[in-house]
């Protein structure tokens, strides 16, 4: 099926087919406007920008280019192939039929989980919302925008299933979705991490490295679910979000390279020195490293969770990557986890494998993002320094889970309470590393030009040369 782009709402659901579907989301539209105006990036609204556009999932259609003002953008429900005959693949239901419709016992589970899905899109949207006004280029700015458009796009896609498959509650849960707020007092963002503000470049590299990885790994999940429309949506979400991880790795990237540059420039790797000079210092990187990942593995919950369990029992929520794994019950199976005792000492235990489903995804998505590291410190050891950037241990900093308010090092060496408020100033960005980086952003709008902490990006954007001017600022 095409995609109707004559409706108000580009789409591949026939929504044209569903009245009243049609009706509840036309609806909830200018809302959605309302919010992206009031807290979608600020100050750019009039300007052009050069986005990709889903206009269908097939490799033709999914990334198409072109220069439009943002609350113009065509954000659109789009829903992967659906596959013939699909069955369930884990859990109690194993190779039962796909359920096209929420089955009722299921229904307030299934809902919860798309809420929490749903609620971090435009959560990372508000956290983004300043940072226009700082962009180390207009490549960059342009990212930033791209980023900030799709995460409202997934935000439509559980909007969608909410309207679509749960009548009034799901409608009330839309309308919610754009009442919480990032950060805010009253009505939070549900998760953790999602409340944190992102002030700085620097902390919008990690962001869409750790945390939209976090997504990439709960989407995966969410996949694999045996209610198909959900299954398929995140399916097509994951093509979007690969670029934001791209926008994340390759940013770190070239602050590495610029920093290391006049590392061998100034032959020191003397924080000091180098931040006379304008560029991050290691070590602070390595703190923001810290302070995101940490951050981050809270997002998968708690190590030992019955509600994982159900989710797996149930075929709501997979492992990401299910096909991969031979046993698709885990009735039998264990997974070793260490935990700290009553005492504070560091013991093994064996939890049942459904409970420890949270833990098995976290595993998958620590190991992805060990990936990059590799590479980021073989650009170090290219340009000749012996220091190693490193993901800190999952005991360090913990909110969630087994290790929440355990003392560690981010080596993962537990330390008095009293050793660890000293430290934190070692482990984690100090105010005073905050004030440098703030210190840093200025903002360069001149096409082709990019800011002195970072290293202009290999290639730009769709073949395009990076000097394109890929934001056209409003007269
Ligand atoms: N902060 O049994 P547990 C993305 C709560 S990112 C606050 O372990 P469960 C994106 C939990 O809700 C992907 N609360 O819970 C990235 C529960 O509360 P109740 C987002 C937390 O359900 C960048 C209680 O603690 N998608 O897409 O197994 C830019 C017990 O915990 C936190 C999803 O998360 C936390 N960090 O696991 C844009 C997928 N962690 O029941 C977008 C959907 C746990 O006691 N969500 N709690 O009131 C889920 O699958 C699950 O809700 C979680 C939690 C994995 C998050
Ligand atoms: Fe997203
Ligand atoms: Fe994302």
């Amino acid at each position: 099926m095409g995609i109707t782009y004559q409706d108000r709402i580009p789409n591949n659901v026939d929504l044209g087919s569903n009245r009243t579907l049609q009706r509840a989301l036309e609806h909830w539209q200018p809302h959605f406007l309302g919010w992206w105006k009031d807290l979608g990036p600020e100050g750019f609204q009039e300007a052009d920008v050069y986005l990709r556009t889903a206009t269908s999932v097939d490799a033709k259609g999914w990334a198409t280019y072109g220069a439009v003002k943002m609350p113009d953008y065509r954000w659109g429900i789009f829903l992967a192939d659906a596959t013939q005959d699909r069955t369930i693949g884990f859990g109690d239901d194993f190779g039962k039929p796909v359920w096209q419709q929420v089955p009722g016992e299921h229904r307030s589970t299934l809902r919860r989980l798309i809420v929490t899905q749903g609620d971090t899109e435009p959560a990372s949207v508000e956290q983004q919302r300043h940072l226009g006004k700082t962009c180390p280029s207009l490549y960059d700015l342009r990212n930033l925008f791209q980023v900030n458009v799709e995460e409202g796009r997934h935000l439509w896609a559980m909007v969608y299933l909410l309207h679509a498959y749960f009548g009034r509650d799901g409608r009330e849960e839309a309308e919610d979705l754009l009442a919480r707020h990032s950060g805010d007092a009253e009505r939070p963002r549900i998760l953790g991490t999602f409340n944190e503000p992102i002030d700085d470049w620097l902390s919008f590299f990690m962001f869409t490295y750790f945390t939209d990885r976090d997504g990439k790994y709960q989407l995966k999940a969410l996949a694999e679910s045996a209610f198909d429309p959900l299954s398929r949506t995140c399916q097509f979400m994951l093509t979007e979000e690969a670029h934001h991880m791209f926008v994340g790795e390759t940013g770190i990237g070239r602050v590495i390279r610029r920093t290391l540059e006049v590392m061998n420039d100034l032959k020191t790797e003397d924080p000091a020195a180098l931040r006379k000079a304008g560029v991050i210092d290691l070590p602070t990187l390595q703190r923001y490293i810290n302070f995101w990942f940490s951050s981050a593995l809270d997002l998968f919950g708690a190590d030992v969770s019955s509600n994982a369990a159900t989710y797996f029992a149930t075929g709501l929520k997979g492992r990401p990557d299910e096909a991969r794994y031979e046993d698709h019950l885990c009735t039998d199976s264990v997974l070793e986890i260490e935990r700290p005792d009553d005492a504070g000492k560091i013991v093994t235990e064996s939890v049942p494998l459904r409970q420890a489903m949270n833990e098995v995804t976290r595993r998958a998505y620590i190991e992805d993002c060990a990936k990059g590291v590799i590479r980021w410190n073989r650009l170090i050891k290219k340009a000749g320094w012996d220091v190693e950037l490193k993901l800190p241990s999952e005991r360090f900093r913990r909110a969630i889970g087994v290790w929440a308010g355990f003392n560690a090092t981010p080596e993962g060496q537990p330390i008095p309470a009293e050793e660890w408020s000293r430290r934190q100033d070692e482990f984690l960005p100090s105010g005073a590393d905050r004030a440098y980086i703030k210190s840093l952003m200025v903002q360069v709008t001149e096409p082709g030009k990019v800011a002195g902490w970072i290293a202009p990006p290999d290639r730009g954007i769709n073949n395009l040369p990076v000097a394109y001017e890929y934001v056209h600022l409003a007269a």
